[in-house]
């Protein structure tokens, strides 16, 4: 217990003192799970798709073993969540949308400016397209070399996440990564998800402490 108290203490000092903890924010060692709704559970995924639609030349829809054949790339993330935990260098794989979108894997039409991430029980988060084409931005499917636990997105969430020591305007809090992600929706208005509908910020920079969208909180 005190060994822990001790390490998260000293991990807080380096990673402030090297600029990398958000204002408000403090370390936890753990990986909280947060979301609103049930877990869902996949037999099998067989009938897993991934669906890219909206603002694009040519809607596409992935399997799952589609999916797996998509330029992928393994990233370290510092995560932020809005409930003021920050949890440092955890690594993760998965596929980056730029490449896709470089790639010629998805077609963007010149009017998308937005990105909404469509998830299981209709789930969805929003985000600019800057955002979603960031280093920031992955669709995850292995955290630390092993699939994602069910409670963590399963078989493949969205992931919004800071790069150690890259300071960048894209940096967003947690929330702005879907959990059991099932498709990309490109649009040219934003529309806001689940959690900015109850209340939390649009936009959700971690440097500028977007937490809340004001009023009430
Ligand atoms: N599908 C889905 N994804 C979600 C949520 C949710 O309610 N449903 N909550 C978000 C919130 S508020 C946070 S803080 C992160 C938490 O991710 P974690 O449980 O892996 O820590 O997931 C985000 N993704
Ligand atoms: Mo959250």
């Amino acid at each position: 217990m005190f060994k822990d108290y001790a390490e998260r203490r000293a991990l807080e000092q380096k990673v402030k003192q090297e600029g990398r903890l958000p204002p408000g924010q403090s370390v936890t060692l753990k990986f909280p799970i947060l979301h609103y709704g049930p877990v869902p559970v996949y037999e099998t995924l067989d009938n897993w798709t991934f669906r890219v639609f909206g603002l694009v030349e040519e809607e596409v829809t992935w399997t799952w073993e589609e999916f797996m054949q998509l330029p992928r790339r393994k990233v370290v993330y510092d995560l932020h969540c809005v409930t003021r935990w920050s949890k440092f260098d955890t690594v993760w794989e998965g596929v980056h949308v730029r490449d896709l979108v470089e790639q010629g894997l998805i077609k963007l039409k010149p009017e998308a400016k937005f990105c909404i991430q469509h998830c299981e029980f209709g789930y969805t988060t929003n985000t600019s397209l800057d955002a979603v084409l960031a280093d920031n931005f992955l669709l995850a499917f292995k955290y630390d070399d092993k699939p994602l636990d069910p409670e963590h997105g399963y078989p493949l969430r969205g992931l919004m996440g800071a790069l150690p020591g890259q300071k960048s305007d894209t940096d967003r809090y947690l929330w702005k990564g879907g959990k059991w992600i099932r498709g990309l929706e490109f649009t040219a208005q934003d529309r806001p998800g689940f959690w900015e509908n109850a209340g939390y910020n649009n936009i959700a920079n971690v440097w500028r402490e977007e937490r809340y969208s004001g009023g009430f909180f």
